[in-house]
Order: C-alpha cells, then sequence, then structure tokens
C-alpha cells in the first residue's frame, strides 16, 4: 500500500521522555476513542508487528558489541517501514484510528538530539520511509528527566537506551520541546509531573477539543 494514500481514521502519537507515562494514558485514550464509537488500533514503536518488535528487541537489549548510530537510527526506520505498511496504513485505509506509543517524533529526540545525527538525515528517511504519512495528533507527555527515570528505574532493570545518562535525556526532552515548537497545531504538550488523576484530566481536555471526543 502506498504511504501516499489518503487515509479515513485519525493518526495520534503519544511521546516523551523515558517513565514520563505514556503507557499509563494509552489505555485511558483507547477507552475514550472506543467510547466515542470509533474502531480502535492500539500499538507502539520501535514494534507493533512480529518483525518489527524484533527489530525493538534488537535495539533494547544490551551487547557488548556497541552499536554505532547509524545503525540505530537505521534500524528505527526499518521497523517503522514494517509497522506502516502491515499496520498503520491499511488500518487507517479502512476508517480505524491508530494511538502510537511513540513514532518518528521519538527519532528526532532519540537520534537527532539525543545522538546528534543531522535532522536533514532524519528528514530524507522520513520522506523516504513515511511519503506524506505524518499525525494527526501528537500527545507530548513532558515532565523534568529525573522524574520520568525515577519511575522507570522503580520497575527494575534498563534496557540499552535507559542505561543512557541524564544529559542524555535532558537532550532528548529538548527535541521534543523542537519538534513542538515547529509544529505547534500538530502538538499538544501535557504536564506529567502531576499526579495521574491531574494528568489524564488534561489529556482528555485536549481530546475533547482537538478531536471532539
Ligand atoms: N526510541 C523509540 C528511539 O530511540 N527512537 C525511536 O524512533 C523510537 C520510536 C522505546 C525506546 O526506544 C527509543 C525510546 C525508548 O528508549 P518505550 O518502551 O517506548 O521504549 O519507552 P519508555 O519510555 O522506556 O517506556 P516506559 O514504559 O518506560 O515509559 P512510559 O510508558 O512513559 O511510562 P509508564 O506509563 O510505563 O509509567 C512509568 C511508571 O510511572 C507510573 C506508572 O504507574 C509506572 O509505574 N506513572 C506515574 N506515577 C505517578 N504520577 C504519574 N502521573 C504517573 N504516570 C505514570
Amino acid at each position: 500500500m502506498s504511504t501516499e494514500q489518503s487515509h479515513k481514521g485519525r493518526f495520534i502519537t503519544i511521546e516523551g521522555t523515558e517513565g514520563v507515562g505514556k503507557s499509563t494514558n494509552v489505555a485511558f485514550v483507547k477507552a475514550r476513542i472506543e467510547a466515542a464509537g470509533f474502531e480502535l488500533v492500539l500499538t507502539r514503536e520501535p514494534g507493533g508487528t512480529v518483525l518489527a518488535e524484533q527489530i525493538r528487541d534488537l535495539l533494547l537489549t544490551p551487547s557488548a558489541e556497541k552499536m554505532s548510530v547509524d545503525t540505530e537510527l537505521l534500524l528505527v526506520f526499518a521497523a517503522r517501514a514494517q509497522h506502516i505498511n502491515s499496520v498503520i496504513l491499511p488500518a487507517l485505509a479502512r476508517g480505524a484510528w491508530v494511538l502510537s506509543d511513540r513514532f518518528t517524533d521519538a527519532t528526532y529526540a532519540y537520534q537527532g538530539f539525543g545522538r546528534g545525527i543531522d535532522l536533514q538525515r532524519i528528514e530524507q528517511l522520513e520522506q523516504f520511509v513515511q511519503g506524506s504519512l505524518r499525525p494527526d495528533l501528537t500527545l507530548l507527555l513532558d515532565a523534568p528527566v529525573e522524574i520520568g527515570l525515577a519511575r522507570a528505574s522503580a520497575r527494575g532493570e534498563l534496557d540499552r537506551i535507559e542505561q543512557e545518562k541524564q544529559c542524555f535525556f535532558e537532550k532528548v526532552r529538548e527535541g521534543y520541546h523542537y519538534q513542538m515548537e515547529r509544529e505547534p497545531l500538530r502538538f499538544a504538550m501535557i504536564d506529567a509531573s502531576q499526579n495521574l488523576a491531574a494528568v489524564k484530566s488534561q489529556v482528555g481536555l485536549v481530546l475533547r477539543t482537538k478531536l471532539g471526543i
């Protein structure tokens, strides 16, 4: 299926640094969309298909061999190509809504700002892999890095990327802010440092005002 094909469903992404509460809030957003009567496909990146989940394992499992930043970037986009063609485009084409826990803004934030890869190179891959496909709405859960890292590390073992130093995640957060400034209409920023009830209430308000659900 061509990535240039227009779609009927809505494509929503949820983003943020480690442990800010993306997975926790995804369930809430899913329930709101389904209550409004739409079919919802819930997915995530890297991953979302059997092959793309195998690439996710390569990306997140610590290894004795250091992964080069270019390898990391290409693996992220390889997984995304599989995800888009097997899951996202077919769902949107039949009118379903798609909610993805992370998408390409994560690549700008982690590989661009975090690893220092030229943003133009990411733009080229974005165009190549996605064509015109972009999210309709991106919920950016934003909180000081130390809050999210404390929540994530309370869960136990850290994956390859979670093992990075705090300064890496500060750059990632800066990358998300940069993306939001570039496309303020697509983004809605949520203060994820609040308690969960307050975060959900802010997310609910965004869904009402931006999507009418
Ligand atoms: N990646 C991904 C790239 O480098 N490039 C890319 O292009 C893409 C797509 C993916 C990794 O891959 C990288 C980024 C990531 O490092 P992931 O699993 O999607 O990994 O990302 P993580 O951030 O690692 O996911 P987490 O599960 O750690 O974080 P979440 O989903 O943000 O947090 P969540 O919901 O699991 O919550 C963490 C804990 O906090 C509690 C929850 O109950 C949970 O225990 N919590 C709260 N506690 C208090 N107050 C609140 N408001 C709370 N919200 C949640």
